[in-house]
């Protein structure tokens, strides 16, 4: 079929996916899929753009000023993840492309796997179980892998959106723990008062927390939030948890912290460059590694597919995408009208 010919818009789905997903976009769309999970190169994705009106991505493709060039039909790209350090989104709004993202359907699912790994560091659950793997468990001992209580601790809080918030009510109501954070904006009183959450500098924050949990977006602002210097200001005793992006931790700077026990222990989600992980890491014991997985639960995942594809159907079907980024590009009437 020649591409004046085709009645319906074209969309790209730019990573393998529920295949039920796939198909109900193919009620509504050409859809262009890609079922062997090939990792697009930013040439091919602006090549297979190119005839699009419509893409759902990850956080894997960059949706950038000249790919958007190169994409002159695209109308709306929808992220399959809450984070969006992946789009440019002015450029974007520059070109009445619509951006969206699928944020509270993960929010829950991510404070547990940040709790979980909060507590894994505290405890030292990686590192333990890599000796008793390693054949090397002969005998009990009294300081063996003694750790860190969280209970009754102080919680750090990095970024305090939804997920932070999250994370703080598991920490406060669940384990007893006083509750700081730091943040762009404060949290109104009726949302700090239910879990005691105290709002201090990002000095305090760090000199304060028994456990640091960093739940920030990705930005330029927010390279390297933690590095040498602040990791210099945590207590030797603290933990500190990423499961916001790469990028905000200097890894290599961690490391060497982690190393020469400058803090107790870390747990990362996410790393700078993933999927390839700072080798210096890789050999520290006290540091728990996991790849990328917070929000990987069978479920959610699955929300979080169905959610940015009601985002791609909506934009381009006339009706309202339920969680747009840039949502300016609605009012100023540039996607197709119901
Ligand atoms: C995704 C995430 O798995 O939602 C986010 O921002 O980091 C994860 O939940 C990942 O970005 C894939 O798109």
């Amino acid at each position: 079929m020649t591409a004046a010919a085709s009645p319906r818009p074209r969309v790209l789905v730019a990573r393998a996916v529920y295949p039920e997903v796939v198909e109900r976009l193919r009620q509504h769309f050409d859809v262009d899929d890609n079922p062997a999970d090939h990792l697009f190169d930013k040439r091919e994705l602006a090549a297979r753009l190119a005839d699009k009106d419509g893409a759902f991505t990850t956080g894997s493709e960059r949706i950038d000023a000249d790919l958007l060039a190169a994409c002159p039909r695209l109308r709306v790209v929808a992220n399959m993840a809450v984070g969006y350090n992946n789009f440019d989104v002015p450029a974007c709004t520059a070109r009445g492309v619509l951006a969206t993202n699928t944020p509270d359907v993960l929010t829950e699912t991510t404070a547990d796997f940040g709790f979980a790994l909060m507590m894994a560091a505290a405890r030292r659950m990686a590192e333990s179980e890599h000796y008793l793997r390693r054949g090397e468990w002969n005998r009990w001992a009294y300081d063996m892998f003694t750790g860190s209580d969280v209970h009754g601790a102080t919680l750090g809080i990095l970024g305090m959106g939804r997920i932070g918030q999250a994370i703080a009510r598991r920490g406060a109501l669940g384990f007893c723990m006083k509750v700081i954070y730091h943040n762009r904006s404060r949290l109104v009183p009726e949302q700090e008062a239910p879990i005691g959450a105290r709002y201090v500098d990002k000095g305090t924050l760090l000199a304060e927390a028994d456990h640091l949990v960093l739940v920030l977006p990705y930005s330029a602002a927010s390279h390297h939030a933690i590095g040498a210097a602040e990791l210099a200001q945590m207590k030797p005793t603290a933990t500190l948890t990423n499961v916001a992006r790469g990028g905000i931790v200097d890894d290599a700077a961690l490391a060497r912290a982690l190393r020469e026990r400058r803090i107790a222990a870390a747990a990362l989600d996410v790393f700078e460059g993933e999927p390839q992980v700072h080798p210096d890491l890789l050999s520290v014991p006290n540091v728990v590694l996991t790849p990328h997985i917070a929000s990987a639960t069978v479920a959610t995942r699955r929300a979080m597919a169905d959610l940015a594809a009601d985002n791609l159907v909506a934009a381009l079907t006339g009706g309202k995408p339920p969680t747009p980024i840039n949502a300016e590009v609605l009012r100023e009437g540039r996607l197709p009208a119901r």
